[in-house]
């Protein structure tokens, strides 16, 4: 089942999200939704709380050489923690809850991460690359933040502009 995203300036994005306890069924069904939703809407990463669930929940599908996003790459990470992280990169970001807008944000280069998989076992997944900052991006849903808080001053100024603009022409068509 597809799921409706919430978008900013929604007041739920700025929510923590509290963790996962139970490994059910109700979480894989929740997981599978999350999945639909997310390709239906050609992301590359998804967090349960831009589905209106504030659960350590994130899933992450980064395409191959062709652009192709093969299910068995996915990635469904609950629980993380970073655990090492090391150098700095800029990568131009977007957000299926900020729609239409992108910029260069900057993020650890590599990142090392904790997780608990669908089944509760606790994995370790070492991010390098676009799948790093996906990863840093995700878990910052997790933590009530969007990657638009780390604007400068005058970029977030402008693009509170850009996107009020973008807002009104949705409305007006
Ligand atoms: C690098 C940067 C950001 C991430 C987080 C995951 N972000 C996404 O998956 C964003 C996807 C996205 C898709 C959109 O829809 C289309 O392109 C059709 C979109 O919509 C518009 O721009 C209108 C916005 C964002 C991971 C790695
Ligand atoms: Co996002």
């Amino acid at each position: 089942m597809q799921l409706p995203i919430v978008t900013y300036p929604d007041k739920r994005l700025k929510q923590p999200s509290r963790p996962v306890e139970l490994f059910d069924e109700a979480l894989h069904a929740f997981l599978d939704d999350m999945y639909e939703t997310m390709i239906a809407s050609n992301g590359i990463g998804l967090a349960a709380i831009q589905v209106a669930n504030p659960v350590q929940v994130l899933i992450i599908n980064i395409p191959d050489e062709q652009g192709e996003q093969d299910k068995a790459q996915l990635l469904e990470i609950i629980n993380p923690q970073i655990i090492l992280s090391d150098g700095k990169t800029f990568y131009q970001e977007g957000c299926l809850s900020v729609p239409g807008f992108y910029e260069d944000v900057e993020r650890f280069k590599t990142v090392t991460v904790s997780y608990r998989d669908r089944h509760g076992n606790e994995q370790v997944l070492e991010a390098d690359g676009l799948l790093s900052v996906a990863v840093q991006h995700e878990m910052d849903h997790l933590a009530g933040k969007l990657f638009i808080e780390k604007l400068t001053y005058t970029r977030r100024k402008k693009f509170e502009k850009e996107y009020k603009r973008i807002q009104k022409e949705k409305k007006g068509s």
